[in-house]
């Protein structure tokens, strides 16, 4: 399993849970320090990123692109794929198709995750689930030309009212015609909804690609009350190979995070 850890550039996502923010020399020579393999991006939007400097950095810093996230549409712009008005719609599915063309540069996928919005008034559920089938089945063919999978994340009650468990999302992919997109599966949004976390990986293990790597309370593990043990050892029945990427809380301070992080990772995974 590769390692990773967050950088926010997105300045309206304070309190959001990443470790590095703004400053992305900081991330890359601190996430290098630290052994990690690759950061996870969460710009404003795709033309918000300097492609040549990023690679210049990532090559200075031996680090790759773990993922890049879509956020920052539903943040910044309040967008989402289920937006009542359909314009919204279009331009939503606008803004991600073009960070998954930013990724595929970095050969790296995207994340839907706040992105996939939730099933308003007036649109009832099943219209809302026929939207969202139809938007990955463009949104992964799209990505499949860059040879990169689209990563969906369940994401807990509080957030969205689509899909809560990987399971359920699991299912959801198998009505698409594409295999193109994968869930990412976000440990703290687990920890909230799943009865065990590392049997509801086992029971979508055709599907994961992702891993946001978090305790109980989004806070580094260790920090927190999970058990990680019975988790890693899911994701290597599995034969996971994708990231383990720290999504969580820069506390106390992003350094901290980031070692503590780094920390359990070396502990679980013995080869960090
Ligand atoms: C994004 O990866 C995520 O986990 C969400 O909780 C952010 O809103
Ligand atoms: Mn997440």
């Amino acid at each position: 399993m590769r390692t990773a850890i967050t950088i926010s550039l997105v300045s309206q996502a304070k309190g959001g849970p990443f470790v590095f923010w703004d400053d992305l020399n900081y991330a890359c020579e601190t996430a290098s320090a630290l052994g990690f393999d690759a950061i996870e991006v969460f710009p404003t939007a795709a033309a918000a990123i300097d492609r040549p400097a990023l690679k210049a950095m990532l090559s200075r810093y031996n680090l790759k692109i773990a993922a890049i996230g879509t956020g920052g549409g539903w943040v910044v712009n309040k967008w989402h794929l289920l937006h009542a008005d359909s314009a919204i719609r279009d331009c939503s599915m606008q803004f991600i198709r073009e960070i998954v063309d930013l990724a595929g540069e970095f050969s790296a996928p995207a994340i839907v995750g706040s992105m996939q919005g939730r099933v308003e008034d007036g649109i009832g559920r099943e219209q809302s689930l026929q939207i969202l089938r139809e938007a990955f089945n463009d949104l992964g063919q799209h990505a499949a030309r860059h040879g990169v999978p689209l990563l969906y994340e369940p994401l807990n009650r509080y957030e969205t009212n689509l899909f809560n468990r990987v399971g359920d999302a699991a299912d959801f992919l198998d009505s698409l015609n594409t295999h193109n997109v994968k869930i990412l599966a976000d440990l703290f949004h687990m920890n909230i909804e799943e009865a065990s976390i590392a049997d509801a990986i086992r029971e979508a293990a055709r599907h994961i690609g992702h891993v946001h790597f978090a305790d109980s309370n989004r806070r580094a593990v260790g920090m927190g009350h999970t058990d990680m043990k019975p988790i890693i050892a899911a994701l290597k029945e599995i034969g996971y190979d994708g990231y383990l990427s720290g999504e969580i809380l820069p506390l106390p301070d992003s350094h901290a995070a980031a070692a503590q992080t780094a920390r359990a990772l070396q502990l679980l995974l013995g080869s960090h």
